[in-house]
């Protein structure tokens, strides 16, 4: 059995692109292995948030796990910031990091450009990264192809770490879906869908309902030639509906390309639209029972208790590789 582990920010409403490159996954994942999935609430900080809208986001977050599937009894659902060993690990992640490598992120990048306040945790976002995935002796971290770049700094920490200290950390393997693992923004093809991006047509909720669905896939920007045909380079607009298509019905892109053989865009999108609207349905109804719920607590409590079991020993062992507190006594 495996350790699979992964996280998400509760930074807003999940995407559609969160759920097809990364949650759904997830679910297929928790039957034969040993899953741990947080919401790394501390990760969300590094830029600002509302409090109360925080709070909100992350209990939507749980509920939103559990609604696509994730099952308490198989997997481990916990909040970052209620295992206090992830930023206790994170800080001694950092100390093995160095700014020249941080500085090299795209996310990095991407999130402080033309900011005049960056955090500092903005730039040491990813040793905390690394301490959450190493943390649980993690094999496998399924992800979106964004996050790419993050795996392999956090491979490197940890080997750096065994190098240096002793040999405590397991080095895991980036797990990136092979299709639907970068779905891309609806009003502009060349960026990732993303649940901060601050213009809401660029993205699909997961909580969207059915005429938001139809209205934001009716003005998805395409290309002028009105063919649909996947083509990533030369027409990427169509390509990306044809993939979040082919994701939520099951269908290969072959099969979508003779369906609409000499059709318009117009009948392809009110058909995708009804397509992802169908695939949500059942998520949205359950997330709407959860979230009242105790059950919620419950699960979060028990997670929490768990993830603290085991993060703690780690992170015992690394301090101790360190030469950090004091001998234990006997
Ligand atoms: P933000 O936009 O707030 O920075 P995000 O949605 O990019 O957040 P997370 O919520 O932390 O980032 O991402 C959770 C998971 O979803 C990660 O595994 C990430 O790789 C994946 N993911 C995010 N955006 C996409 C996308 N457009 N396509 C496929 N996978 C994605
Ligand atoms: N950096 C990720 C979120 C994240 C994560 C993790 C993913 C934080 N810790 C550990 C996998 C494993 C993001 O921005 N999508």
């Amino acid at each position: 059995m495996k350790t699979i582990f992964s996280g998400i920010q509760p930074s807003g409403t999940l995407t559609l692109g969160n759920y097809l490159g990364a949650m759904k996954h997830f679910v297929e994942l928790q039957n034969d292995n040993n899953c741990y999935f947080c919401i790394v609430d501390q990760h969300a900080i590094t830029v600002p948030q509302d409090r109360l809208k925080l709070r909100e986001n992350i209990r939507s977050l749980a509920a939103l796990y559990l609604a696509v599937g994730i099952d308490p009894n198989k997997a481990t659902l916990f909040i970052q910031s209620e295992v206090p060993a992830h930023a206790q690990l994170g800080w001694i992640m950092q100390c093995v990091s160095y700014i020249g490598e941080l500085e090299r992120m795209t996310q990095f990048k991407d999130k402080s450009a033309g900011k005049e306040a960056v955090s500092a945790a903005l730039l040491t976002y990813p040793p905390l990264m690394a301490a959450d995935i190493l943390l649980y002796n993690t094999d496998i971290v399924p992800v979106g192809e964004d996050q790419k770049q993050h795996l392999e700094l956090t491979r490197d920490l940890a080997e750096r770490f065994n190098k240096k200290y002793n040999d405590i950390f397991t080095i895991p393997e980036v797990s990136i879906p092979k299709v639907g693992a970068r779905i891309m923004s609806l009003t502009d093809p060349s960026k990732k869908m993303s649940k901060s991006n601050p213009n809401p047509k660029s993205y699909i909720s997961m909580l969207d309902d059915e005429k938001v669905i139809i209205k934001k896939i009716k003005s998805a920007v395409t290309d002028s030639d009105g063919i649909i045909k996947y083509n990533k380079e030369e027409k990427p607009a169509v390509s990306n509906l044809m993939t979040i298509y082919s994701l939520c019905s099951g269908k290969t892109i072959e099969e979508i390309e003779s369906l609409y053989d000499g059709k318009g865009y117009g009948e392809f999108k009110a058909d995708l639209a009804a397509i992802v609207v169908d695939a949500l349905r059942p998520i949205q109804e359950r997330y709407n029972e959860l979230l009242q719920s105790e059950e919620l607590d419950n699960i979060l409590d028990q997670g929490a208790e768990k993830a603290n079991r085991v993060a703690r020993k780690t992170l015992e062992k690394a301090e101790r590789a360190m030469g950090l507190g004091r001998k234990r006594r006997k």
